[in-house]
């Protein structure tokens, strides 16, 4: 089955799900195409649903993840602000928790081995799992071992036999990809040892809701966390999330700290208290914020449209920076094409050469700024504007306008 219809919630299994936005039919976000796809693209519905009980959102629709996963177009190392990034990530968790040299640390949705890279350098045992084959061949190559797979509880058991359990089990950015997230839970508890840790980190709720992220919602987003939906999650199984803090990385990342019950490590109620009272005061248990939402999204639609517009009819060259999977969800929310950008920019070597699925805008390494400067640069990757304004900064001299699509359509000179 291609797509399969989520009716209820996948934290606590309410079947009175409430619509929040309908994107319509979109292709996914991560598929850059070539000319010989063009014919054959696949778009799927993306609708987007709220449990307001758990404080969470989820999307309608589950694509077939040999669909989104198989052949991954983003790589953790595109940008040096997400390798430093890595490199603290690791310092922070190795100097807090004291694992001993040669303990085996586990990264789930290893991607090119950046995060087990940053581990490798404290003398760590690694090993990577992603069920991208391009990824997991790249990182092996690169002296990340890597099984490509999806982390289910069979893959667990094979792992703990082979490798024995790991100390650490990290998952950035992955969390929300995962439709059974019991299963998941399920294979943590096999691969951990008794006093392991589960380190995860993804994009806030609160934070999507508060800062217009409405972008990064697509298809290999299944699930939008709060910390009370994480709470209950845990609870249920056998798992006790001991500790939450936040980065500001991609928008506003949750970071979660979990152990086996009954684990070692001292629960930090302050904090996850701090994280809940937050919640609470921003109403996630009601409809409200998500309407507020729901029409800052369109407010932004609205404005980019007719930004877009005005600076075409003044015969400006207009070209996005950076080709994220973000990205190409505003390109195709909008429906945006070559008629509105020329071209699009990206560090990635693999997205270079491609054409963003559906609206079909070419993309290229970023040195063609220099043989065809543009006017107008879209900050698709927003998350990292300070790399990307910083690295352009020789577009400037000529008057040059970046602009940001959210929160809300902002123009830089
Ligand atoms: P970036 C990824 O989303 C994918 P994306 C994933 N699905 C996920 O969950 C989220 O992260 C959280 C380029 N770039 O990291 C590189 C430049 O061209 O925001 C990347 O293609 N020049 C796992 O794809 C893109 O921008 C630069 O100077 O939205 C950034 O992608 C820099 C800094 C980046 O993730």
């Amino acid at each position: 089955m291609i797509i399969t219809v989520k009716q209820t919630c996948r934290i606590c299994g309410n079947n009175q799900l409430s619509p929040i936005f309908d994107f319509g039919s979109m292709p996914p976000a991560n598929t850059l195409v070539s000319k010989s796809d063009f014919a054959h693209e696949q778009p799927f519905p993306l609708q987007l649903m709220a449990c307001f009980d758990c404080a969470f959102m989820q999307l309608r629709h589950v694509v077939a993840p040999d669909l989104l996963f198989r052949d991954y177009a983003y790589m953790s190392s595109s940008s040096q602000t997400y390798l430093d990034h890595f490199s603290t990530l690791a310092d922070t968790l190795i100097t807090r928790f004291k694992f001993p040299a040669r303990s085996l640390v586990v990264d789930i949705g290893s991607n090119d081995g950046s995060l087990l890279k940053a581990f490798q350098v404290h003398k760590m045992h690694t090993l990577g799992i992603d069920p991208a084959r391009n990824l997991a061949r790249l990182a092996a190559k690169q002296g990340v071992q890597t099984v490509c797979a999806y982390f289910t509880e069979p893959t667990a058991k094979k792992l703990v036999q082979k490798y024995g359990p790991a100390r650490l089990i990290t998952a950035t950015n992955v969390f929300a990809h995962i439709d059974n997230l019991q299963d998941f839970l399920a294979a943590l508890d096999i691969l951990l040892t008794k006093d392991g840790i589960f380190f995860a980190q993804f994009p806030s709720l609160v934070d999507l809701l508060e800062k217009n992220a409405f972008d990064t919602i697509y298809h290999e987003h299944l699930s939008y966390f709060s910390i009370t939906a994480l709470k209950r999650l845990f609870g249920r199984n056998h798992l006790d999330l001991f500790d939450v803090d936040y980065s500001p990385i991609h928008g506003g990342s949750l970071r979660i700290f979990v152990q086996k019950k009954g684990g070692g490590m001292k629960k930090n109620n302050r904090s996850i208290h701090s994280f809940l009272e937050r919640e609470q005061q921003f109403r996630l248990h009601e409809p409200k914020p998500y309407m507020q939402f729901a029409q800052n999204v369109q407010k932004v639609e609205r404005n980019l449209r007719r930004l877009l517009k005005k600076l075409r009819d003044q015969k400006k060259k207009i070209v996005g920076l950076g080709a994220p999977a973000k990205g190409v969800t505003l390109i195709n929310i909008l429906r945006l094409g070559t008629k509105e950008i020329d071209f699009i920019t990206d560090s990635t070597p693999s997205k270079q050469g491609l054409y963003t699925p559906a609206s079909h805008i070419p993309i290229f390494q970023e040195e063609v700024l220099r043989k065809w400067p543009p006017d107008v640069g879209i900050i698709f990757a927003w998350n990292f504007a300070d790399e990307i304004i910083q690295k352009t900064q020789f577009l400037k001299k000529r008057g040059f306008k970046y602009i940001i699509p959210v929160p809300k359509v902002t123009v830089i000179s």
